[in-house]
């Protein structure tokens, strides 16, 4: 008879026990978010962002003659909005320039989504030209001349003394036809190879 009143008093501990441990273990279910260790440097990077004035926020939008920058709403990689670049002067090179990013000597990583027009490929640059290695310094065409959108990735070292950049967008210029490009969701980070 004693053995099974210890038994009892030992399941009724046990029952006692059991029935603390699951509030406490059911006060602490959130996970938090794990912090991206490389975060977006470009605000607004999908270009979903307007401000007064009608230009992209965070962006300065260089129109030129014959040449404009559009918040394009049929034609985009993500979102409700890409950019669209269109140019009818040969000469012209509109430009649309993000914001200005402080880069510390080390690799980074940009990739953007763009399309052409079916003929003219789309350019980029990662400003502050004269300091970058000759790869990655002045404008390149991001080689996307088709209308399917494409990711284009830009690894560079940003030289000691770099201090900084924007990164810009144009169209192809130098060439008498009508010509347009797209961009979308661009991104510049720490590292990435
Ligand atoms: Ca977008």
């Amino acid at each position: 008879m004693k053995r099974s009143v210890v038994y009892l008093v030992c399941l009724f501990a046990l029952v006692v026990m059991a029935g603390m441990a699951i509030p406490s273990a059911s006060a602490s279910p959130v996970a938090l978010p794990t912090p991206n260790p490389f975060p977006n440097m470009i605000l607004n990077p999908g270009f979903e962002g307007r401000r007064t004035g009608n230009n992209f926020a965070y962006w300065d939008e260089a129109d030129q003659d014959l040449c404009s920058i559009y918040a394009e709403t049929s034609v985009r990689h993500s979102g409700l909005v890409s950019a669209r670049i269109e140019c009818d002067d040969p000469n012209g090179v509109p430009k649309l320039e993000s914001n200005y990013v402080d880069l510390d000597y080390g690799p980074y990583t940009l990739t953007f989504w763009t399309r052409g027009d079916g003929t003219n490929a789309g350019i980029y640059k990662i400003a502050n030209e004269g300091l970058l290695p000759a790869e990655v310094n002045g404008w390149h065409s991001t080689g996307v001349s088709g209308t399917s959108w494409q990711k284009v990735t830009v690894n560079f070292i940003a030289p000691l003394d770099f201090g900084g950049t924007w990164i810009d967008f144009t169209v192809a210029y130098d060439i008498e036809e009508f010509r347009t490009s797209y961009f979308d969701d661009v991104s510049l980070v720490a590292g990435g190879f």
